[in-house]
């Protein structure tokens, strides 16, 4: 049988990244709290496990608050990050507020990252049933994919980028 072939994914770092002198911002949302609980300890976990000096965390009420709080967090005087991780979970309902939100929070977290010149990471879910959410945050029976600790590494890869282009 032929060998699998793993097209999807974040590939490998060309070098390995370190959190070291790091201070890197979670912000995440009360709205789906299961889901979020199980990204937002997966993401801090792998920030931890890269070195990093210190994880700043803020919780929000949802998704639509993410890009504000990312820039208070970084344009703040008391807990000044490096990057910030958006942590949140739209789930699909029967209305159009999910499709307003994801677009509003995408662009949002994308603006953040370009007014600031800080690295605001894209940590959010956007789901058409309560299974594929579960699934991402790593909390189905079979393990799931856990998509936490990817933001991690992004943030520290990104944070590092930044760094070395001053
Ligand atoms: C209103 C709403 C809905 C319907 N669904 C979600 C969701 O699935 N995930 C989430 O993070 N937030 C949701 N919200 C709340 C909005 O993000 C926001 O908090 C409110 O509209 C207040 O601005």
């Amino acid at each position: 049988m032929a060998e699998e072939t793993v097209v999807k994914g974040l590939g490998a770092a060309a070098s390995a990244v370190s959190g070291a002198g790091l201070r890197v911002g979670i912000v995440y949302t009360r709205w789906n709290e299961k889901v979020i609980e199980g990204l937002r300890s997966g993401c801090k976990a792998e920030l931890q496990r890269l070195g990093v000096d210190a994880v700043v965390e803020k919780q929000v009420p949802g998704a639509f608050e993410l890009p504000f709080a990312a820039k208070a967090m970084i344009e703040g005087n008391v807990d000044k990050v490096d990057a910030v991780v958006c942590v949140g979970c739209l789930i699909k309902g029967e209305t159009m507020h999910f499709e307003y939100i994801c677009e509003a929070a995408s662009q949002g977290i994308m603006r953040v990252g370009l007014d600031t010149g800080v690295p605001v990471i894209f940590g959010v879910l956007t789901c058409l049933n309560d299974q594929q959410a579960l699934y991402r945050a790593g909390l189905t029976e079979d393990g799931g994919h856990n998509h936490g600790p990817e933001w991690a590494t992004t943030a520290v890869e990104m944070a590092v980028m930044k760094r070395n282009c001053n």
